[in-house]
């Protein structure tokens, strides 16, 4: 196995032996398969998706590969092989299709167009020889990586939306068209720079199309004070982040004595008003995903896994664990998709929690949530006339991913060391590192100001953009605003590829740059978009309120 998609990647270079994540070599390669496998798809759909003949059958399988393969979504070897079998004969029902409409167009020979394994042992023998390291030589491998990492975050996006029957053609037209490209050897490293910033440019658009899911299905998100204490009722815990899943979990508790909590990236879905209106949810409970070992086992109650991140669990609760969408792990109950439309069925949850003890406090009181685009433009006066009064200095965006490794505890230190005429702007788990202090408010404005889950970034752009026309500038670089991004999965390369697309420069990234950058190609990030890694909080602080 070789694998360095993530920020706790061994020695920041590559997992070799076993994945920091607990991914074995056996799955790490049988995933290399599944994007071999997608490849091999989408350089036919890509030439089909062009003549008019769009599949979703084929824009959910490949969403499906790429998202499934992201980090701590799926430890399932036997769903991968499953699914590369489908995979396979999906492309070669394409390949007929596409002989048949178009005759004239002809696709490239390449192994992931010709390949074929059927037994167990073939397909191992063929995982093991196309990972990431026989794609040559390092700038370009390093390129490839980074733009399949942002797929798989744009792929996770478009997934949730498509579940709340909100589809984007282009953005899957985009996935196909890229995996096709990423097969040819002939690309030049300019080639892969700028597909890379095509990729955020898209990334943007995915974003786009889950914010408009989410707040079309369930109304703009709204400044919500969320219980962090526990009921007397047994619960459900849902975590992940889709809010399709969150709806129909919520309607079928309803009146069965079974609370609903969120636990980590679902923590928004509290803002939400549609989901308000449920007497039996209670709240969030617990904090960012890698507490899960412990808070998993002290909830009491059944888990629902709607995305990552999921650690794997252990034996003391892996009977409660429920995994959903392109979530898996072996011997974890799994809920089916829904079949024409109807509700997925959590009855077993349900039928489980009642028997379960409540969950056990691990805390009490409350915090902020609700800070998406929406919300935060009607408080647009306010904000406007607290930086023009100098009662806000400069903001701090400091969205993105939490996880385990100590250096992390930088971002609880910066929040609590920022001058206290700034303000955080978060979204995704990274906010768990300082959501719980106490930091204030600046004239009755929280200093942090969450808009929800990492795919909320996009309310973050949005606010940006905002001030920029409020105050009449011509370059959003010329904000009060200051980015300090805490990535880890890949969710937070299609973020950051976003955010670059969008021009904006001098983003600090930590707790260290990605190991998937070659030393050349970190270089032309730096070089073109002041991309820096942290370094210490004083020294940063410095820079920042320069
Ligand atoms: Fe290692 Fe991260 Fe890959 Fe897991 S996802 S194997 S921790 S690089
Ligand atoms: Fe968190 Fe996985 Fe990235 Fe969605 S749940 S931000 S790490």
């Amino acid at each position: 196995m070789f694998c360095y998609q993530c920020q706790e990647t061994v020695n920041n270079t590559g997992c070799t032996k076993v994945g920091v994540c607990g991914k074995k070599p056996d799955v790490a390669n049988i995933q290399d398969l599944m994007i071999h496998t997608i490849k091999g798809i989408s350089l036919y759909s890509s030439e089909l998706n062009k003549l008019g003949h769009r599949s979703e059958e084929v824009d959910h399988f490949v969403l499906y590969g790429l998202f499934a393969t992201i980090t701590n979504a799926n430890f399932d070897k036997a769903v991968f092989m499953e699914k590369i079998r489908q995979g396979l004969a999906l492309r070669d029902s394409l390949k007929q299709q596409l002989a048949k409409v178009a005759p004239d167009v002809k696709v490239p020979e390449r192994d992931e167009t010709t390949w074929f394994a059927d037994t167990e042992e073939a397909m191992e023998a063929k995982a093991a020889t196309v990972g990431v390291l026989a794609m040559e030589p390092e700038d370009i491998r390093s390129l490839k990586q980074m733009i399949t990492y942002g797929l798989k975050g744009m792929a996770a996006y478009t997934h949730h939306a498509n579940n709340l029957k909100y589809e984007d053609p282009q953005v899957d037209d985009f996935m196909q068209e890229t995996l096709a490209k990423l097969t040819d050897v002939t690309l030049t490293v300019d080639d892969l720079v700028a597909l890379t910033l095509e990729t955020g440019r898209v990334g943007v658009q995915a974003m786009k199309l889950l914010d408009d899911a989410n707040t079309g299905s369930y109304g703009h998100p709204e400044i919500t004070k969320v219980n962090i204490g526990v009921g007397q009722n047994p619960g459900i815990l849902i975590s992940g982040h889709d809010l399709k899943d969150m709806e129909e979990l919520l309607e079928q508790t309803k009146g069965t004595g079974v609370d609903v909590y969120t636990h980590s990236e679902m923590l928004p879905a509290n803002s939400y008003p549609a989901f308000k209106k449920y007497d039996h949810f209670v709240g969030n409970y617990g904090g960012s995903w890698w507490h899960q070992n412990v808070e998993f086992e002290k909830f009491n109650g059944p888990i629902l896994l709607t995305s990552n991140c999921l650690v794997p669990p252990r034996d003391s609760y892996k009977d409660r664990v429920y995994n959903t969408n392109a979530v898996g792990f072996p011997d974890c109950a799994f809920i089916p998709d829904r079949v024409n439309g109807q509700p997925k069925d959590f009855s077993a949850l349900i039928e489980h929690a009642k028997k379960c003890a409540p969950p056990e406090e691990l805390e009490t009181g409350e915090i902020y949530g609700g800070f998406a685009h929406h919300q935060v433009l009607q408080l647009a006066d306010k904000v406007i006339d607290a930086v023009k009064s100098g009662a806000i200095k400069r903001f701090f965006v400091m969205g993105g991913c939490d996880a385990r490794q100590n250096p992390r505890k930088y971002y609880t230190d910066f929040a609590a060391a920022l001058p206290k005429d700034t303000v955080i702007l978060t979204a995704g788990c990274a906010k768990y590192r300082y959501n719980k202090l106490d930091l204030g408010d600046i004239g009755g404005i929280p200093r942090v100001l969450d808009a929800g889950q990492c795919n909320d970034s996009y309310s973050l752009v949005m606010i940006a953009l905002a001030l920029k026309d409020a105050f009449g500038l011509e370059d959003v670089n010329e904000l009060p605003i200051s980015y300090n991004i805490a990535w880890y999965e890949q969710k937070a390369v299609l973020v950051l590829l976003a955010l670059l697309s969008l021009g904006i420069k001098n983003i600090h990234l930590g707790p260290t740059l990605p190991g998937f950058l070659s030393p050349n190609v970190a270089q032309v990030i730096v070089d073109n978009f002041d991309l820096a890694p942290i370094s210490s909080v004083d020294e940063d602080l410095q820079a920042f309120m320069q």
